[in-house]
């Protein structure tokens, strides 16, 4: 059989001519990472370079060991009185090897526990640095970073495309210390006070009593919580617009929420927000799609990011900030700097971009790297500070703490992939699991004994200085200033900029969640918050509930909307992008290796899907062609446009007992059922479809040929091309149903 070539995804690092069938039994060498994988950087706990080579890291030498080194012969039977006698305790490597696999789990994060990692590199243009000293931002200055993106409410092995906010959280590397920037691809959240944060994430994680559902926000608690607790309706529209459900972590905005300092050289300050602008611009998938992959790919999301950076094709993000004066009152144009339930409309202060980041490679071990990595907003670097907001101030608190319980001790920043790439010096001492070996007798200040190291950082040195921000006069007490209390303006903000498709699936998204609660109460509570945001949004989801509208019970005032907000109107690159290739028994070789080209120059991934798979392929597509998807596993949700090559009937395993997505008898019709199943999907989602030759009869056959963004091309080729004009608009938003409910909001 001929030799595939590695295709992205596929696993280990065994060469371009994959493993041997047989057992290898000649003792070699572990294998190296694959091209696109990295580790940690090979700084020592302390921070230096120790020139290690990453290699070194991982397991060595050509034999199986003990933990402690010692050659073992055998590990496929536990010693014991005989071969039909009881185990033995002695026997060392049976219990160490079960011992360690009893220990394997660490506790998941009690938030963002599912998440997926990739190394890269920041690289800044210099324009901040007139506002802050921080040398990450200096002009092409290229500083390390570690990116984790995660959702927040499900379990460590539940779905991706939950719909969820998603964490993205940073970790840059800088000479000055690490800098970590732990934000969301949501600008808002759900509460002002960080002392609820254990509220409204009891509320949204399963029912305590049955642990049920998991990682979805449609269930009674959530929505009681926040329609009680009002400040959380901003952030919720957003998780109930398309936001909550991304097409890629590669599409997502991030944002650092609260508002930050920023100091420069000279001492003066300015207060800053912190977006991330993604390169392939904002997108989000249907409802529909989320819930087919959730069953068909949940790890949707995760694939795609190690897939595409395997592929070359680095996921690239601007940061940007806004940037306001410093005033005391820390408000701009009537909004509460530190309240971060509000946004500052782009359009009223734009995002200046300050630098690039790029995702280069991939982790090399999941548990190593995303697993025991840990964010803290506490790391900040000389010229970045904290301001007041309240949510803020409490997280100071809760990541150094949560990491104790998680990461098994104090010295979790001593973790390869949390070490600083910064000296450092810090008179912290043991403790569990310490790896650095401090020499010296005298941990404390001031001593004379170590010739007085570590010495305080003078000026000149850039020592971290906490800014002395005045605090005005006040009193101790628990509350938050009334300029807090407007919980519904910027709710409304937000769906008055969306589109009319895009508030169509805000509509449809709270029919939904609410739907699937089973209290009356907490329904009629939610609609009531909804006729504050907007009556019409209101009375779609009453109707859908079959419910009366309840009137507003508030005066909220009208607001400018936003357009920066909305995802629709723009065209965007379509790196990475996937396009599937129908073909079938008269199929034209040459027109499909030309289309298969052609996706591959425009920068995007072709998928072959054929009637089956493996030497059935081969005779029908040849030896230079492949098919990566049958019509059995092949599934609208992977494809981001599709291409019918040729005629598509029914493959012999076109049955129902074959295939129980075939849903009718076996050799009905002229096109395979499972065929007109995905052109059906990708239809109701939006996506480009494309044809030629006797493809144009398939989509004629399936009702499709005159549709919206539905192209034909005299060739493989072409119709390529047909297609890259539809693409780059992300959806054939026309094909979307619209019902005029909500058209004039
Ligand atoms: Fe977090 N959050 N958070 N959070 N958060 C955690 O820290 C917490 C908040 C965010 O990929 C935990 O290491 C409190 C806002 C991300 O490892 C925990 C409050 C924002 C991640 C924690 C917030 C975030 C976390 C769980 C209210 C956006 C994942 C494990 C004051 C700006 C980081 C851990 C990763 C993780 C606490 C609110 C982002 C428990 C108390 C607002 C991206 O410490």
């Amino acid at each position: 059989m001929t030799q595939q070539p590695r295709i992205p995804g596929s696993p280990g690092n065994t060469g371009d001519s994959g493993p041997q069938m047989e057992e290898p039994t000649t003792p070699a060498g572990p294998l190296p990472p694959a091209p696109d994988q990295s580790g940690p950087a090979t700084v020592s706990p302390t921070g230096q370079e120790t020139g290690t080579p990453q290699e070194k890291m991982a397991q060595g030498g050509e034999f199986l060991t003990t933990a402690h080194g010692a050659r073992l012969k055998d590990s496929d039977h536990s010693l014991r009185a005989g071969p039909r006698g009881p185990a033995l305790l002695q026997d060392h490597h049976f219990r160490e090897k079960i011992s360690h696999f009893d220990h394997e789990r660490i506790p998941e994060r009690v938030v963002h526990a599912r998440g997926a990692g990739a190394h890269g590199v920041f690289r800044g243009y210099g324009t901040a640095s007139r506002i802050s000293r921080a040398g990450v931002f200096a002009q092409d200055k290229e500083t390390e970073v570690f990116v984790r993106f995660s959702t927040v409410v499900g379990s460590r092995g539940s779905t991706d495309l939950a719909r969820d906010t998603r964490g993205f959280a940073t970790k840059f590397y800088t000479d000055e210390g690490t800098w970590d920037l732990v934000g969301n691809n949501i600008p808002v959240f759900f509460i002002q006070d960080a002392i609820k944060f254990p509220d409204v994430v009891h509320a949204v994680k399963p029912h305590p009593d049955r642990e049920i559902p998991q990682a979805q926000s449609a269930h009674d608690t959530f929505w009681d919580f926040v329609s009680l607790h009002t400040e959380a309706q901003h952030h919720t529209m957003w998780n109930m617009a398309d936001r909550g459900i991304p097409r890629s972590y590669r599409m997502m905005e991030g944002f650092g929420i609260h508002t930050f300092r920023l100091i420069a050289e000279d001492g003066s300050t300015v207060l800053v927000k912190f977006h991330w602008k993604p390169k392939l611009g904002v997108h989000s998938v249907t409802w529909e799609e989320a819930q087919l992959i959730s069953g068909a790919d949940p790890d949707f999301h995760r694939r795609d990011l190690a897939d595409a950076i395997e592929a070359g094709a680095f996921p690239e993000w601007e940061l940007g900030v806004q940037v306001f004066e410093d005033t005391e009152d820390q408000m701009f144009a009537g909004i509460d700097l530190l309240d971060p339930t509000k946004i500052v409309p782009e359009e009223l202060v734009p995002v200046e971009p300050v630098g690039l980041m790029t995702l280069t490679k991939n982790t090399s071990n999941y548990f190593a790297e995303t697993e025991q990595v840990a964010f803290n907003p506490n790391n900040l670097v000389p010229g970045i500070d904290v301001t007041n907001d309240p949510l803020l101030q409490g997280r100071l608190f809760s990541y150094l703490d949560t990491q104790i319980t998680r990461l098994g001790g104090p010295n979790w920043n001593q973790l390869p992939i949390n070490r600083p790439h910064a000296d450092v010096n810090d008179m912290l001492r043991d403790g569990m699991h310490q790896t650095a070996v401090h020499a010296g007798v005298a941990p404390y200040r001031p001593n004379s004994l170590d010739g007085g190291n570590p010495f305080e950082t003078p000026d000149g040195d850039r020592p971290f200085i906490d800014h002395p921000a005045p605090v005005a006069a006040s009193v101790k007490e628990r509350a938050l200033p009334a300029t807090f209390d407007d919980h519904f303006s910027q709710a409304r903000l937000f769906f008055h900029s969306l589109s009319e498709v895009e508030k169509e699936h805000t509509a449809q998204a709270y029919t939904f969640e609410l739907g699937k609660c089973y209290e009356q109460a907490v329904r009629e509570r939610q609609l009531r918050a909804l006729a504050n945001i907007d009556p019409a949004l209101c009375q779609a989801v009453a109707d859908g509930l079959g419910m009366p509208a309840p009137k507003p019970s508030l005066d909220v005032p009208e607001v400018t909307p936003s357009p920066a907000l909305s995802q629709v109107g723009r065209t965007w690159p379509l790196d990475g992008r996937q396009v599937g290739i129908l073909v079938g028994p008269k199929v034209s070789t040459g027109e499909v290796a030309a289309a298969v080209a052609a996706v591959d120059r425009a920068g995007m991934v072709p998928l072959v899907v054929a009637p089956s798979g493996g030497e059935a392929a081969t005779r029908l597509l040849g030896k230079d062609l492949m098919a990566q998807r049958t019509y059995l596993t092949a599934r609208s949700i992977e494809f981001d446009a599709v291409l019918v090559a040729s005629d598509t009937p029914p493959a012999p395993d076109a049955a129902n007992g074959l295939d129980s997505k075939v849903g009718v008898p076996a050799g009905a019709g002229t096109v395979d059922p499972r065929v007109e199943l995905l052109l059906g999907e990708v239809w109701r989602q939006a996506k480009a479809i494309g044809a030629f030759g006797a493809g144009e009869e398939v989509l004629r056959a399936a009702g499709y040929l005159d549709g919206a963004g539905v192209v034909s091309g005299s060739g493989g080729d072409d119709a390529v091309q047909q297609l890259l004009t539809l693409m780059p608009a992300h959806r054939v938003w026309e094909r979307f149903p619209t019902t005029g409910r909500l058209a004039a909001t």
